[in-house]
């Protein structure tokens, strides 16, 4: 599957543009949301080269993953949170705006509604 070197997470990776950047490890970075959808909405991405989901080799996605746990326990301390929302987009016609596989962690207050 092609994966455009140009899209703006992996410029975020290169330094090229700023992120607000929260965790790293020598396979994933996490990043606040630019446009976040609850306080606390943050993305994890690998570090290497991976246009999503289907694009993804099992190393990828374990060590994704692994982040994605690690950034839920964070998430549910730090907002004092009730839940955590993942959401995660693959293709154009599945919602992906960036085409950088990334995971949205979204911390959840009971009866609370994410922002459009
Ligand atoms: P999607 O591919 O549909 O999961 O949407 C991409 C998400 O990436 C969207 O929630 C906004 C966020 N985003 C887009 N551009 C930037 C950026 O330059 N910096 C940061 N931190 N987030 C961005």
């Amino acid at each position: 599957m092609n994966y455009d070197t140009d899209n703006i997470f992996a410029k975020i990776l290169r330094g090229e543009i700023p992120a607000t950047r929260v965790y790293e490890d020598s396979e994933t970075l996490v990043f606040m949301d630019i446009m976040p959808r609850a306080d606390g909405h943050i993305l994890v991405i690998p570090k290497t080269p991976c246009r999503n989901v289907l694009d993804a080799t099992p190393d990828q996605l374990t060590a994704v993953m692994k982040t994605v746990q690690k950034m839920s326990r964070a998430l549910m301390s730090c907002f004092d949170a009730d839940g955590i929302t993942l959401q995660q987009f693959n293709e154009a016609a599945g919602g992906q705006e960036v085409f950088h596989l990334h995971f949205h962690l979204l911390p959840r207050q009971a009866g609370d509604h994410l922002r459009a």
